[in-house]
């Protein structure tokens, strides 16, 4: 009895506060390193260039890590992906003897591989780090998602007729249904769910790509978006509930399986229900967690990365939940030169 009540309040192991204490801002330069990289390619229109780049320089800056790391989400599995695949070893820990935190760790090296191609904007980098088994390991499929921010939690359901969704956020957020504005990624299977949207009276904002950063933007009071809705990757939808569950947002989501190979692949998986409702917790029930992204073309949050003489310059942004932190990093990389000035903005 005793052991137990020790147990039940003891702190935290010591890995999992390592986790978002001293690991953070080592994710940061993951997500920076990756974001740079990419956006040297950006306007190119090589998405594939632009991801190949983004995948190498995260996968080598993620060896320096103080960690033991294990991909559970990323490029792929282990034959398709040359790197950063699912199950993958990652971080500097992996030698005998070491301490270091083991993690799980799911990537989205370049997210909006076609936004930064064209030089649009609202590309980042991204990932997000758990203490082991603290993220759901997705397989790849679509996903039905509904984002929305900390006012509107509980306020929503997958399943309700969407002007009944539209109706409870006006209602939470203390406005008309004409005032929000919902973010679709710009697809023909989204017809009927954009109609629906305009039916009811609310706006609407297309997007080309890139549902993660609109996903965060929904869940930050001030940026314009008050709910993402619509079927994207189930993979970054992970990564959106890890960031859900840093920003005390709210999301709602349901795996897509709609092929034999899909509902063999869940089965081993040792996912039972394929017709289960996820919320942010399900997908990301890690205690510690890290979330981490950085912009390489301009969005709501951050700002794209800019290339001058005396260096480079990022804009990212790191959460952890246990520690309730949220922060904005604006770096400076600065050149190899005698003559190097850092500039205050
Ligand atoms: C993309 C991408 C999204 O889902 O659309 C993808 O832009 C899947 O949709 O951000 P398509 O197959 O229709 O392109 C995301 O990657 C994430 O959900």
């Amino acid at each position: 009895m005793a052991t137990q009540v020790a147990e039940k309040n003891a702190a935290p192991r010591k890995s999992d506060a390592t986790l978002e204490f001293e690991l953070a801002l080592e994710f940061v330069r993951v997500v920076e390193e990756a974001a740079v990289a990419s956006a040297h390619t950006m306007g190119l229109g090589d998405r594939h260039k632009a991801d190949k780049v983004a995948t190498e320089a995260m996968r080598k800056c993620m060896d320096t890590v103080p960690m033991r790391g294990t991909i559970v989400i990323g490029e792929g599995e282990r034959d398709e992906a040359p790197m950063l695949y699912i199950g993958e070893q990652v971080g500097a820990g992996w030698h005998d003897g070491s301490t270091f935190p083991q993690v799980d760790i799911a990537v989205d090296p370049l997210e909006g591989t076609n936004l930064c191609a064209t030089g649009s904007p609202g590309a980042i980098t991204v990932l997000a780090a758990s203490e082991k088994g603290g993220l759901l390991n997705a397989p790849d499929c679509y996903m039905d998602k509904m984002v929305v921010g900390p006012s509107c939690k509980g306020a929503v359901d997958i399943d309700a007729p969407v002007s009944d969704n539209l109706k409870s956020i006006a209602q939470r957020l203390d406005r008309e249904v004409k005032d929000l504005v919902v973010v679709v990624l710009d697809r023909p299977r989204h017809q009927k769910l954009i109609d629906d949207i305009r039916k009811a009276g609310a706006r609407i904002q297309l997007i080309t790509d890139g549902d993660l950063s609109a996903g965060i933007a929904a869940a930050v009071v001030g940026t314009g978006v008050h709910a993402v809705m619509g079927t994207g990757g189930a993979p970054e939808g992970v990564i959106t509930a890890a960031a859900m569950r840093c920003l005390n947002g709210e999301m709602i989501a349901r795996l897509i399986i709609d092929t034999p190979e899909l509902e063999e692949r869940i089965e081993k998986m040792g996912i039972k229900d394929k017709k289960k409702i996820y919320s942010a917790k399900d997908l990301a029930p890690g205690n510690h967690l890290v979330f981490a992204a950085t912009g390489v073309t301009d969005g709501a949050l951050m700002k794209g990365v800019r290339f001058f003489g005396e260096g480079t310059r990022t804009s990212s942004i790191v959460m952890t939940r246990h520690s309730r932190k949220v922060r904005f990093v604006d770096s400076i990389h600065l050149a190899k030169r005698p003559d190097v000035k850092v500039r205050f903005a």
